[in-house]
C-alpha cells in the first residue's frame, strides 16, 4: 500500500529529479554578450543593472563539493539598456578559487562539509576557512561587493567584473573580519537627514557571540560601528531592521565542534535544531550613542529562520515577517545533495511575528504554508509597513518541493497570484524594480533567473509587478545554465 500511495505521488510531482539536477551543474565559462534571443519585449522603461550572486562550481575538476553553500562565488550581471540586454558573467577570483583551480583539486575545507582529499586525516585540525564570495553582490557607495557572511567582502569592477580585492572600508574591518551577506537598505535613516543608508551585521563566533553593526552613508563610509555580546552560539544568516532596531533571530541550535576538529565534518554540519529550546529574538537599537536604550531580548517557540522579509513598528509593537522551517536537514557526510529527498524535509514557510516590547510577549501567524523562499518587497518599504511581497515557490500548494514558480501576496487583501514555470523551469530569488517615477507599491517589474532543464540554460524573465497573471511579459534565453543561484541586487545605473 505505501508503494502505491508513494507511486501516486510521483505521478502528481511537478517536476523530475534529473531535470531539478541540471540547474547544479558547474558553469566554468566566462560570457560576455547582448541577448538577443528574447520573447515579449524588454520595457525600455526598465533601465540599469542586475547583479546576481551564487555557487558557479559545484566540482573542482569532478571533485563534488558537498553542499552548493559551499561553492566559489559567481556573479551574473544583466544590464538593461534602451530595450536591450547584455549579459556577463565572472568568477570571484578568490584565493581559494584561484589556488584550487591552478592545482585541479579540493585544497580547502568548506562550512557545509566540503573536505579535501584523502578522508579525515586529511582534514583533522584544518580550521582555516575559504572565503568563497558566493552569497550576495551589492553595488554601494560606487562599489561593487561580493559578500559571504563569515570572512570581508570582496571589490569587483562594475564594467569588467574583474576582483580587484578585499574590502576593508578604510580599515574599519581587519583582515579576516566577518561582513554579513545580508545588508538592509534604509530608504531614509533619520542620523543622516533622510539619506539612505546601509545597515549589515557580523557574527563572532564563540560559547558567547559578537554581533556587530555596521552602517554605511551613500558614499560607501562605514560611519556607525557598535558590537554586543549575547550569551550562547548563533548561527544568524539574516536580520531586519526598522528606522530605530536592528532585529536578529537566534535559531535554537546547538553546536558541538569536535566533528569538526576531527575532519569528519564541515563546521555549518555540526549544528544541530534544538526544538525544545526557544528562538531568542535579539532587538539593538541602531543609535546607541544617542541615548536609544539597552538590547531587549523576547522568546518565541520557533524552528529555523534564514531569510526575513521585513519588519515594521505598529504602536507598541514590531511586526516581523519571516521563512520559518520546522527543522533542518541535516548534512550527512557521506550524503550527496543531489539525492535529497524533498518530501523528507521540512519547507519553508511565511509567520508573521508580533514583538510586544512593553511586556515581551511575542505572538506569531502563519501566513503562507506554501514551500517557498526568497523574499522580495519594494525598497522604499525597507523597515516600513508594506503591503506587497514577491517570493520563489513550489508549484503544488502543500508539501515540500523545488521552487518553480513566483508568488506575490498582497498583505492587506489577502490576495495571492502564481506564476509557475513547471515542470520543467525552476526559479531563483525575485528582485522587485520600481518602475521609474512610480507611486503605487506594485507598479514595476519582477525579475528572476529561470532555469530551464529542457534546453539546459536559463532565462531572465520580467513580470509585471502588478499582475502576475498576465506572464512573463519578456524572456531573455541565455546562451547557457547559471547554476542555482542565492542573492542579488537591482541599481538603476
Ligand atoms: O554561525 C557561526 C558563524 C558563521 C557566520 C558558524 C558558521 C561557521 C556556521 C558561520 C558561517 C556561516 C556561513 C558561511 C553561511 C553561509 C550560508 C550560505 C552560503 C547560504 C545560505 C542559503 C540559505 C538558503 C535558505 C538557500 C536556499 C536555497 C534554495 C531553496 C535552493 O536554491
Ligand atoms: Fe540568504
Amino acid at each position: 500500500q505505501s508503494y502505491k500511495y508513494q507511486q501516486k505521488k510521483n505521478l502528481e510531482k511537478s517536476y523530475t529529479r534529473e531535470d531539478w539536477q541540471g540547474g547544479y551543474k558547474s558553469l566554468r565559462q566566462e560570457f560576455d554578450y547582448w541577448i538577443d534571443d528574447v520573447e515579449g519585449e524588454i520595457p525600455t522603461e526598465l533601465q540599469g543593472t542586475l547583479f546576481r550572486n551564487g555557487p558557479g562550481l559545484l566540482d573542482i575538476k569532478g571533485q563534488s563539493i558537498h553542499h552548493p553553500f559551499d561553492g566559489d562565488g559567481m556573479i551574473s550581471r544583466i544590464s538593461f539598456v534602451n530595450g536591450r540586454a547584455h549579459y556577463r558573467n565572472s568568477f570571484v577570483k578568490t584565493e581559494g578559487y584561484l589556488a584550487e583551480k591552478n592545482a585541479g583539486k579540493i585544497l580547502h575545507r568548506g562550512v557545509f562539509g566540503t573536505q579535501k582529499p584523502g578522508g579525515w586525516l586529511a582534514n583533522i585540525f584544518d580550521f582555516k576557512l575559504k572565503n568563497i564570495a558566493n552569497t550576495n553582490v551589492i553595488y554601494w557607495g560606487e562599489k561593487l561587493l561580493a559578500l559571504w557572511e563569515a570572512a570581508e567582502p570582496h571589490r569587483l569592477d562594475p564594467k569588467t567584473l574583474d576582483t580587484l580585492g578585499k574590502e576593508y572600508f578604510h580599515g574599519v574591518l581587519s583582515a579576516g573580519e566577518a561582513f554579513g551577506a545580508h545588508p538592509r537598505f534604509d530608504p531614509s535613516c533619520e542620523q543622516d537627514n533622510g539619506a539612505p543608508c546601509l545597515v549589515n551585521f557580523s557574527i563572532k563566533p564563540g560559547l558567547s557571540t559578537t554581533i556587530t553593526i555596521f552602517e554605511l552613508n551613500v558614499a560607501g563610509e562605514v560611519v556607525r560601528k557598535h558590537a554586543h555580546h549575547v550569551p550562547g552560539f548563533c548561527f544568524i544568516h539574516d536580520f531586519v531592521i526598522t528606522p530605530n532596531h536592528c532585529i536578529f533571530f537566534q535559531n535554537p541550535v546547538s553546536f558541538n565542534p569536535i566533528p569538526f576538529a576531527l575532519g569528519l565534518r564541515g563546521a555549518g554540519e555540526c549544528i544541530q535544531v534544538q526544538p525544545n529550546q526557544p528562538t531568542r529574538i535579539i532587538v539593538i537599537p541602531r543609535f546607541p550613542q544617542s541615548g536609544q536604550k539597552e538590547i531587549k531580548t523576547l522568546e518565541v517557540g520557533s524552528g529555523f529562520i534564514f531569510h526575513h522579509v521585513n519588519a515594521f513598528v505598529v504602536g507598541e509593537e514590531i511586526l516581523v515577517d519571516s521563512l520559518c522551517y520546522d527543522s533542518l536537514p541535516e548534512v550527512e557526510p557521506e550524503s550527496d545533495f543531489r539525492q535529497v529527498d524533498f518530501e523528507a524535509i521540512a519547507p519553508g514557510q511565511l509567520w508573521r511575528f508580533y514583538l510586544n516590547l512593553k511586556d515581551g510577549t511575542v505572538q506569531k501567524k502563519l501566513i503562507e504554508s506554501r514551500c517557498c523562499e526568497f523574499p522580495a518587497i519594494h525598497p522604499r518599504n525597507v523597515g516600513r509597513s508594506y503591503r506587497y511581497l514577491y517570493m520563489s515557490a513550489a508549484h503544488a500548494a502543500t508539501g515540500n518541493a523545488p521552487l518553480q514558480a513566483l508568488l506575490k501576496i498582497d498583505l492587506e487583501s489577502g490576495e495571492k497570484q502564481i506564476w509557475s514555470v513547471a515542470p520543467r523551469g525552476f526559479t531563483g530569488e525575485p528582485i522587485f524594480v520600481p518602475r521609474p517615477g512610480s507611486e503605487k507599491e506594485d507598479d514595476g517589474w519582477v525579475l528572476a533567473l529561470v532555469y530551464d532543464a529542457a534546453h539546459h540554460r536559463s532565462d531572465v524573465v520580467i513580470l509585471d509587478a502588478s499582475d502576475f497573471t498576465k506572464g512573463a511579459i519578456a524572456r531573455l534565453h541565455l546562451q547557457h545554465h547559471v547554476p542555482y543561484g542565492l542573492h542579488g541586487n537591482f541599481t538603476p545605473q
